[in-house]
């Protein structure tokens, strides 16, 4: 039997948690006279918490002390967990549970590998926790996204090589992410915006059971890429 590790982003991949965070970032860098566009929110899905505060007030042209830095984190913080409060299983994006289930019912190996602090309550909030055989988030990092480190966690407590394990995900830095740790990397979004994907679908209802079936027995392989390296 073919076996390979799946690993999966959460926010903007399982659930549309991506939009929360958008919404309680504006808020906070608007509470400080800075705006940004939804282009740029590109940038901070997939990153921590404290690289996206970074990169906000890098584009607002502000420094802050530390214990107003650390205080704006948390208000951000306390604003998104209003919105993942109200969260249940209606959230799940199309076809995740399915796919899931696919998987499980072919003995695949199934990780989380996400930056959020958040991970373990969201997925035990939308009921998806138990069908995870290892999580790995934002508490266990130390290095964000585009560093590999999220996923090689993921793969070694699945007990996989990084070359047989697939990475689903929806932000260019989660992208380079699986594609510097060497695995299959599939974007979930817009192909003008994860073209360094080997392979994107705009969500899982697009994605066939032939194609994760070719992904098992591993007649989908990764495309060759030139010059990968961390730079965010
Ligand atoms: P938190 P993912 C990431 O989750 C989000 O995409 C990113 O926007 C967020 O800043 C990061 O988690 C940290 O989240 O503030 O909840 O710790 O996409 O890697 O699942
Ligand atoms: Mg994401």
């Amino acid at each position: 039997m073919f076996k390979k590790g799946f690993i999966f982003d959460l926010d903007g991949v399982i659930v549309d948690t991506a939009k929360y965070h958008f919404l309680a970032w504006k808020k906070l860098a608007n509470s400080i006279g800075v705006d940004f566009s939804e282009v740029q929110n590109e940038q901070l899905k997939g990153v921590s918490r404290v690289r996206s505060l970074e990169k906000i007030l890098e584009w607002g042209n502000k420094t802050l002390p530390e214990d107003e830095f650390m205080r704006l984190m948390a208000m951000k913080n306390e604003d998104y967990l209003t919105y993942i409060n109200t969260m249940d299983a209606s959230e799940i994006l199309p076809d995740v549970s399915k796919t899931l289930d696919f998987l499980i019912k072919k003995g695949q190996a199934i990780a989380l590998g996400s930056a959020s602090k958040n991970a373990t309550p969201i997925l035990h909030k939308v009921n998806l926790f138990q069908k995870f055989d290892a999580i790995v988030d934002g508490n266990d990092v130390s290095k964000a996204k585009p560093d590999p480190e999220v996923f090689l966690i993921g793969a070694k407590l699945l007990k996989m090589n990084p070359e047989d394990c697939i990475v689903f995900e929806d932000s260019v830095a989660g992208v380079q992410a699986a594609n510097i740790a060497n695995m299959i990397s599939i974007g979930i979004g817009e192909d003008d915006v994860l073209h360094e994907a080997d392979y994107i679908f705009k969500d899982f209802t697009e994605m066939s059971s032939q194609f994760l079936e070719d992904l098992i027995s591993g007649t989908i392989k990764k495309q060759p890429k030139n010059n990968l390296s961390i730079n965010n």
